[in-house]
């Protein structure tokens, strides 16, 4: 079996982290309490169950079951509000150069995602076509650092974990990454991202040469 790349959405290919803050952010001011850029860090890669669980804990708002409900869908409404905008302008940069590089040389591509919006996104910015497998948030039932959503994705491709390689913003995904004995390449902060086994700030720094190098570890 062949080599094949897996990446996360939010924080990879789309800066989507800046709808969701927005979005939790109404929600909060609306229970009366303020939340930061700084906590929605604390987002990053969570499932939004989780999420909401972390924001009603920021505010010391405790909730019955029905009114977390009505918090998710209201959460979740407000943020397909800024989805339903999204167009191609929006694609990190260069992520289109590595997907044309990848499917120039017939590299399998996937989406390892935590969000249950990926589809629509992947449409909204007009990349869907370049994914042979979309591993994201309605598949799952194990969130990252658990590497369920990667392997999913391996299995997806028919290729095995140690073939993969990944490209993730958040400490727990490089975690989940390495958990499934896939190759990490972190996209930020390396100081942060430090787990991973290469690091780079953004696809402008990735070389082809390096991409390549990454395509046949046997080579
Ligand atoms: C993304 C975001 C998270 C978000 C999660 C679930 O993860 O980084 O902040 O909470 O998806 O999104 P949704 O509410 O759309 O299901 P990823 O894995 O794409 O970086
Ligand atoms: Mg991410």
């Amino acid at each position: 079996s062949t080599s094949a790349f897996i990446f996360d959405l939010d924080g990879v290919i789309v800066d989507t982290a800046k709808y969701h803050y927005l979005a939790w952010k109404k929600l909060a001011n609306e229970l009366g309490f303020e939340f930061t850029k700084e906590q929605n860090e604390l987002f990053k890669g969570v499932s939004r169950k989780r999420c909401l669980e972390i924001l009603l804990d920021i505010g010391g708002v405790t909730a019955t079951q029905e009114e977390f409900n009505k918090y998710m869908i209201e959460k979740n409404e407000d943020y397909l509000e800024y989805i339903e905008k999204m167009n191609e302008s929006e694609i990190l940069p260069d992520v289109p150069k590595v997907l044309d590089f990848l499917k120039e040389n017939n590299i399998p591509i996937a989406l390892g995602s935590a969000s249950k919006n990926a589809r629509p996104i992947l449409e909204k910015v007009k990349l869907l076509s370049y994914f042979d497998a979309i591993v994201d948030g309605n598949d799952v039932t194990k969130a990252k650092p658990d590497p369920e959503v990667f392997l999913i994705a391996a299995n997806k491709l028919e290729t095995s974990p140690e073939k993969c390689i990944v490209f993730e913003d958040a400490v727990a995904g490089i975690q989940a990454a390495n958990n499934a004995n896939m190759v990490s390449i972190g996209i930020g902060d390396a100081q942060i991202l430090s787990e991973a086994d290469h690091n780079f700030n953004d696809f402008t720094e990735m070389s082809l040469d390096f991409l390549k190098s990454l395509m046949s570890p046997e080579a």
